[in-house]
């Protein structure tokens, strides 16, 4: 069997009939199966798919795209796939882009392989690429290596690496979830530079304050769990050791896991000042390492003028929006997170 026949592509389709036709067909140059999960479209997008070429599990109730992608890895699985590459519905990504992820897996079969659009930033909108330099900033920290874009959709996932994790988070937080803890358990991540389409007035489900909330709120509390870890356990960088494990531990029920971020959200404000007064004196008090930070090779004190800056970026965020409202264009917020969030990172 050739590496591309174990291969098939998966695509999370909610009311996207306009053009899931045109990405299955694109998909169907390069792999042989393309198995669509369409919940709850009221538009016609599971016919469209399955007229193009695509198997359609159509499942009821809309449950967000994080339920389609676990169904869509338990049925590549299912069918004997050793990995599936993820395609957006809309058409922002481009499937000829699809022989460089099949290469790649070749060179590296464990890996994730996570398309980026970093290579044209200017590309992506502005309010968009802000949230998404400071949520590579965390995310690459919760996953112990950098990741150029930890918000792109396009990605190739090895479905032995994904069986070892459990996904236990909905909407768009899935994704971020498999970096963390894939990262986070000793796997490796990879960056492959895509074509970056943002079609003018495309649709989007994604809201743009509850699910960036919903992400930041993960990943705080995902990474206030691993520091901690980290600090009673000296030498130790890969905490989340599978289902059950680490940040795990404290999604109990639905409602649990809400409360928990909250709590460390609340948290993390007060605990990075003591840290910083503690890394500040710590030549008389000895500091608990921090293994992951210090091979980033980031200094701890900019990680945590970086966490403690984070309302900050709200209120300069705020102060653009107000200034868009009076038509000046401050723009504020990207010099802001570019300096604060943007910076380099030690490769692995
Ligand atoms: N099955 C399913 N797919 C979804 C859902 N929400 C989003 N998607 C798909 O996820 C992909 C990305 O969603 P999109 O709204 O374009 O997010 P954005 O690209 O981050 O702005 C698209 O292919 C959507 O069709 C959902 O609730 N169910
Ligand atoms: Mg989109």
């Amino acid at each position: 069997m050739t590496a591309e026949a174990r291969v098939c592509g998966v695509v999370a389709a909610y009311n996207a009939r306009e053009t899931v036709v045109e990405v299955v067909r694109g998909v169907r140059r390069h792999l042989g199966t393309v198995i669509v999960a369409d919940d709850g479209s009221t538009d016609g997008t599971d016919a469209a798919a399955r007229q193009a070429g695509a198997e359609v599990l159509r499942l009821g109730t809309n449950r967000g795209k994080g339920h389609a992608l676990r169904v869509l890895f338990a049925e590549a699985r299912a069918r004997g796939f050793a990995a599936a590459i993820a395609v957006d519905a809309d058409g922002q990504h481009d499937p000829d882009d699809i022989p460089s992820f099949l290469e790649a897996h070749r060179d590296h079969p464990e890996a994730v392989i996570t398309g980026s659009r970093m290579g044209e930033p200017e590309r992506i909108p502005r309010r968009r690429r802000n949230s998404m330099l400071v949520a590579r900033f965390f995310v690459s920290l919760a996953a112990n290596q950098f990741v150029e874009d930890t918000q792109c959709g396009f990605r190739l996932y090895p479905l032995t690496t994904i069986g070892s994790i459990a996904l236990r988070k909905e909407g768009y937080v899935t994704e971020t979830e498999i970096l963390v803890k894939v990262g986070d358990s000793g796997g490796r991540i990879r960056s492959l530079p895509i074509k970056t389409l943002y079609p003018p007035g495309h649709p989007t489900h994604f809201r743009s304050i509850r699910d960036v909330a919903a992400i930041s709120r993960y990943v705080i509390s995902y990474l206030m769990v691993k520091w901690g870890i980290e600090a009673v356990r000296p030498g130790a960088v890969a905490t989340y050791r599978g289902p059950g494990s680490g940040r795990d531990a404290f999604g109990i029920s639905p409602g649990l896991d809400f409360l928990f971020e909250c709590l460390t959200v609340t948290a993390c404000l007060p605990l990075s000042v003591l840290y910083s007064l503690w890394h500040a004196g710590g030549r008389c008090v000895s500091v608990p390492a921090v293994e992951s930070l210090a091979l980033s090779g980031l200094p701890v004190s900019a990680v945590l003028r970086s966490i403690l800056l984070l309302p900050a970026v709200l209120v300069v965020a705020v102060a653009d929006m107000a200034a868009g409202w009076l038509s000046v264009d401050l723009d504020w917020t990207s010099r802001f997170v570019r300096r604060y969030y943007g910076m380099g990172w030690r490769s692995p």
